[in-house]
């Protein structure tokens, strides 16, 4: 079956060697780069850290495409036409994100569906996941609910998660446990899944090793934002973070 096939049917697909070890060489320097120039200067709400006040606990930064021209051009060039063949039409790049579970600390992805925090009717959006680390069960691979892309949304409620402020509130049915796929990656492996696909991950229960990776989210011409839903949510969510003292 093609990427586009395999997706329409389980909600999700998986590419291995999306990026050979030349690109990811390319990467790897472009985001070392981008911690130590780009992240000092980000605005508060851009960028996660587990602990604050301990720099090394970096855990998520938003919106990386357009603080930085090296992602701006990666994001717009083989990711989209991924995106585009998997989706069958035009897409609009939201955001490029960078996602770490640092060793023991890295806490667990709440089950969830990211068709809730886009606000998309109709919801014609995916979400792609690429590997920078090898990432298993032991440092929290991602798990996807197979087919629950063709079940609608399910209820959500806030979580505690800094980065993933919502989740699902019933999950844990039986069709959850008997669908769920754990997807193992390797450096360059992309997983791509469907803004309904319900997944979720694991803590990093390894002592040692980063479970890092990159996500580029597209959303489908046809897809119409609330924009103004979206933009009350996001503001609501940055200054709660705040008050919390997370950000
Ligand atoms: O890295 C993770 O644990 C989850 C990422 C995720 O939920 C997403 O990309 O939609």
């Amino acid at each position: 079956m093609n990427h586009k096939a395999t997706f329409d049917q389980d909600g999700f697909v998986s590419v291995p060697r999306f990026c050979d070890a030349a690109e990811l060489q390319a990467l790897e320097a472009a985001l070392a780069r981008f911690i130590a120039e780009r992240v000092p200067a980000l605005p508060v709400e851009h960028v996660f850290y587990e602990d604050k006040a301990n720099l090394g606990t970096l855990k998520q930064i938003q919106r990386m495409h357009e603080h930085d021209d090296f992602f701006g051009e990666f994001f717009e060039g083989k990711p989209k036409r991924l995106a585009e063949e998997i989706l069958g039409e035009k897409v609009v790049g939201k955001n490029l994100q960078y996602f770490n579970k640092p060793p023991a600390l890295g806490l667990a992805t709440p089950p969830h569906q990211d068709g809730f925090y886009f606000m998309l009717e109709p919801c014609r959006a995916l979400t792609m996941w690429m590997a920078l680390d090898v990432v298993d069960e032991e440092n929290g691979c991602v798990r996807y609910v197979r087919h629950s892309h063709t079940r609608g949304m399910r209820p959500h409620g806030r979580t505690e998660t800094l980065g993933f402020s919502q989740g699902i509130t019933d999950f844990g049915q039986a069709v959850d446990a008997r669908d769920e796929v754990a997807c193992s990656a390797r450096p360059g492996d992309l997983l791509a899944h469907h803004g309904l696909t319900i997944h979720r991950a694991d803590a990093n229960a390894s002592a040692t090793r980063t479970r890092r990776a990159l996500g580029f989210i597209f959303y489908g011409e046809s897809a119409r934002e609330d924009l103004a839903a979206h933009k009350a949510y996001q503001a609501k969510l940055a200054t709660e973070m705040e008050v919390a003292g997370k950000i």
